[in-house]
């Protein structure tokens, strides 16, 4: 078993208890790829949201904090990420759906580029943590990173999931 799915486990009873939500979701126009900037591939349905940094902890640490607000890591690491000036630090989460249900896919790797002239130093690989608010359905579940950008910058950010790749054109936040 690999060790996120066992902190999904673990974490289910707080998250889960969310859950009679999800079948609300279901439709186009609602639900976790709903919101945010939309963009699909032959498969999957995926939205991105840039904003700002959010506060991240482990599992154990929410439940013995009692923490109400940020969100809960389910597995990679969060990057270190050089504020350049003229850059500011942003939180980039993209949430993964089956296009034909708009249910959240869970257990990918997608890999995440940004690129464009609001990108810090170019073309940024952004390693894709999994992550879930607190407080949220287990539908939150999302993946991304802290990235460097300057506000206001256009991007561009390419997400390819199981080969298939889509490109999302954004503005990063003032
Ligand atoms: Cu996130």
């Amino acid at each position: 078993m690999r060790p996120w799915l066992l902190v999904l486990a673990m974490l289910c009873p707080a998250v889960c208890a969310a859950a009679p939500a999800a079948p609300a979701q279901r439709s186009g126009s609602a639900g976790p790829c709903a919101s945010g900037t939309i963009a699909t591939t032959a498969a999957y349905r995926l939205a991105l949201v840039i904003g700002p940094r959010k506060e991240m902890y482990l599992p154990s640490e929410v439940k013995a904090r009692q923490i109400k607000s940020g969100e809960i890591m389910l597995g990679g690491e969060m990057t270190m990420v050089d504020k350049l000036p003229g850059t500011r630090i942003f939180s980039l989460d993209v949430h993964i759906c089956t296009k034909s249900s708009g249910a959240t896919v869970t257990g990918l790797k997608p890999r995440i580029v940004v690129s464009g002239a609001g990108a810090a130093m170019g073309s940024t690989n952004v390693p894709s943590a999994i992550m879930v608010g607190v407080g949220k359905p287990a539908s939150d579940y999302h993946y991304g990173n802290d990235v460097a950008l300057k506000p206001g910058g256009r991007i561009t950010v390419t997400v390819t999931v199981k080969g298939q790749s889509a490109a999302f054109r954004a503005t990063a936040p003032r």
